[in-house]
């Protein structure tokens, strides 16, 4: 089995965003072994109560001088979304590695301007450029992406799941999400629609190559007193169709009472059907015509992908924060190595879904199916 690793304390990071993404960022970074050297936040003071919670050696007054500083080699930018796109620019141009939050951009165009940018840096030198699309990193995950390309689920013809969630269930549940100046267009399906279809692409090894969708904003205002208007969408319902001819739906929702964060796949061909849910990370379920199975977190089961990522023994449930572990680990192997293990999600994948939340924007505008970009 084969662990990726983080050398000698040699990754040394710097966060950008002192919220929730910012805390699990830190905490992979110093569980790989390495160093947190400092953070910025929205302000000086932000930053400064924000150092020693998250490890971080220093604080920075500003994301400029975190980006500047020679003791940085990689930036995580955790931000909202409508900064990443200036911040990793600024990042690759000052020949830092970049790992940067989801959805990558607010729109495909710039999203591309930002795999553009880190396709030029790599070629300058070897520069990384990943996405957290983190959910990939779940061992049960590595388990139906290697049954499905080893043919062990048949001809796939059949693909379905969702993201549900319910945070944003009632008039006061309120964030900079919902705000299209801070979060983008799209905030139900940037926000985790792109981790279904990332799962899904990366299970099926396939490409959505259309799409046609539903949008909703279940509330007219949110936010404190009469609250502001809501002008970003609460659920999308899409249909889909891949390159390799398998059809599929998926459900997006951030105001379904009672599901917390409940991501799952159900993937079925000619021989047998393979379920994954977020919330069981460490079970997948294979049905077939005779008999039905549930696969766990095991080393008699698992194959070397999946393996590899078990961070702890059978029977220990892992989970999110050690997809997190295992993400950071492989882009500093990246670094480290300059060369990307297998699955690593990078820039590209972070177009793919920037482009697929631009063709479910426009289908649900027009009514009718929309091609994905290439
Ligand atoms: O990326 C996603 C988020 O923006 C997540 O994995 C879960 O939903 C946690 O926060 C939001």
């Amino acid at each position: 089995m084969r662990v990726s690793q983080v050398t000698g304390g040699g990754y040394r990071a710097a966060v950008v965003g002192a919220g929730f993404m910012g805390r699990v960022h830190s905490r992979a970074i110093r569980a790989g072994g390495g160093r947190v050297v400092g953070v910025a936040a929205s302000t000086p003071e932000r930053a400064r109560a924000a150092a020693g919670p998250l490890g971080a050696e220093r604080a920075f007054d500003d994301a400029a001088s975190l980006i500047e500083d020679d003791e940085v080699d990689v930036v995580h930018v955790c931000t909202p979304n409508h900064l990443h796109a200036p911040l990793t620019l600024a990042a690759l141009d000052a020949g830092r590695h970049v790992v940067c939050e989801k959805p990558l951009a607010t729109d495909a165009a710039v999203a591309a301007r930002m795999a553009a940018a880190a396709d030029a840096a790599k070629s300058d030198g070897t520069r990384v450029a990943s996405v957290p699309f983190v959910y990939r990193f779940h061992p049960m995950v590595r388990e139906a992406r290697a049954q499905v390309a080893a043919g062990a689920v048949g001809r796939v013809h059949l693909a379905h799941g969702g993201y549900l969630q319910d945070w944003l269930l009632r008039p006061d549940d309120d964030n900079w999400r919902v705000d299209p100046a801070l979060g983008g267009p799209t905030r139900a399906f940037g926000d985790i629609g792109s981790h279904f279809c990332d799962l899904l692409e990366f299970v099926l090894g396939d490409r959505i190559t259309a799409v046609s969708a539903q949008t909703t904003t279940t509330l007219p205002r949110r936010g404190p007193g009469e609250g502001a208007p809501v002008a970003t969408e609460d659920l999308v319902v899409l249909q889909f169709r891949t390159a390799a001819g398998v059809i599929g739906t998926g459900v997006v929702s951030q105001v379904s009472a009672g599901r917390k964060n409940r991501l799952h796949l159900e993937v079925s061909g000619s021989e047998h059907t393979l379920a994954f849910d977020q919330e069981q990370p460490e079970l997948l379920w294979k049905g077939g015509r005779d008999r039905n199975e549930v696969l766990m977190r095991a080393p008699e089961v698992l194959s070397p992908d999946a393996a590899r990522l078990a961070r702890v023994p059978a029977g220990h449930p892992q989970g999110y924060q050690e997809c997190f572990d295992a993400f950071v680990a492989d882009t500093a192997e990246a670094v480290a190595t300059g060369t990307a293990p297998d699955g690593l999600p990078v820039f590209a994948d972070g177009l793919r879904a920037a482009r697929i939340a631009d063709a479910v924007l426009a289908s649900a505008r027009s009514g009718g199916w929309e091609e994905v970009a290439r």
